[in-house]
């Protein structure tokens, strides 16, 4: 649903007068939320804001190549009188540190479970991403889109969508992603970037969770050890994207990736096809996201999670 013009003439005034502005997103970026940070914070240094642009989790090594990142930090070195929150569907997202700063002056985002957390909230479940509703607003707000910011803008597009090909891509994404190219943006080289390209670590990561592959029902399904991240010598946390591989399994309507972390958690990532809604199902183990990609962190062993999330599973597709 588009937002409200009230809410964007709040935020524009906001913006209009704000001098320092401060920009967070999530824990562990993705595509989206350093395309979303960067975007709107080469912008507004276009227009002589001052700005910080921070992540608690720092910039991955695989956007380090975008213009801009390397001024992304780890924390706030000074105050602002205007705190951003880009693609956070909740407060506790953007990390403790940050979150202790108290709710952002605004929140923009698009997933179904954002909860309303800032003094003024954009969120647009429509938007196939964060970037595709800067590309639409900062123009409206009368900012105008350096080629950097453009290029931040379109990986946050390309990212979220893995390459225009998920079911939420719509002619209005495309649209925007046009108008950026444009600007003299090299899609072709971003999406290399962000899509194509893969460390020799990761793919020997994915080699160990392809060996532990499970299927039942609908659900194709594997977990990723510390051990095994070790082993492979690959340095995230994450799992290295082996989630998209699983949910390319034919006659498979549910894939899962159970991740383990460090303190005893586990990090656990759903993909669903068309006609299934995973993000309540992640937001009942306190995580969250869109009906066909989500995740959570739940506490416990690997053993543990998966056992309780996969009874949860069987529930769910045997109501
Ligand atoms: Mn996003």
């Amino acid at each position: 649903m588009p937002i409200s013009e009230s809410l964007l003439a709040q935020a524009q005034d906001l913006l209009s007068t704000a001098r320092h502005i401060l920009i967070v997103s999530h824990q562990r970026p993705d595509g989206d939320a350093i395309g979303s940070t960067l975007g709107l914070g080469l912008a507004l240094q276009a227009a002589n804001k001052q700005v910080q642009m921070v992540n608690a989790d720092g910039v991955p090594v695989n956007f380090r190549h975008l213009t801009g990142s390397n001024e992304i930090k780890r924390t706030p070195i000074s105050g602002a009188d205007c705190v951003i929150a880009v693609d956070c569907s909740d407060l506790h997202r953007i990390g403790e540190g940050l979150s202790a700063l108290g709710p952002p002056d605004i929140n923009i985002d698009h997933h179904a479970t954002n909860t309303n957390f800032a003094k003024i909230n954009l969120v647009d479940v429509d938007a196939v991403a964060v970037a595709q509703m800067l590309a639409e607003y900062l123009p409206r707000w009368g900012f105008v889109l350096p080629r950097a910011a453009g290029s931040a803008l379109i990986t946050g597009l390309i990212t979220d969508t893995i390459g225009f090909r998920t079911r939420n891509v719509t002619p209005k994404a495309l649209r925007i992603t046009a108008d950026l190219m444009e600007l003299g943006v090299d899609m072709p080289m971003l999406y290399e970037q962000a899509i194509i390209l893969r460390s020799f670590e990761a793919l020997q990561f994915w080699g160990t969770g392809l060996q532990n592959l499970q299927r039942n029902d609908r659900m194709v399904w594997t977990h990723l050890t510390m051990e095994g991240r070790r082993a492979a010598g690959y340095s995230g946390r994450d799992d290295a994207d082996l989630i998209n591989i699983l949910s390319s399994v034919r006659d498979c309507d549910i894939a899962m990736i159970f991740v383990e972390q460090p303190n005893c958690k586990v990090k656990v990532s759903w993909r669903a096809r068309s006609g299934f809604d995973v993000s309540q199902i992640a937001l009942s183990f306190g995580g969250g996201g869109h009906p066909a990609a989500s995740g959570a962190e739940i506490s416990g062993t690997l053993e543990e999670v998966q056992v309780s999330v996969l009874s949860t599973m069987a529930k769910f597709l045997n109501p």
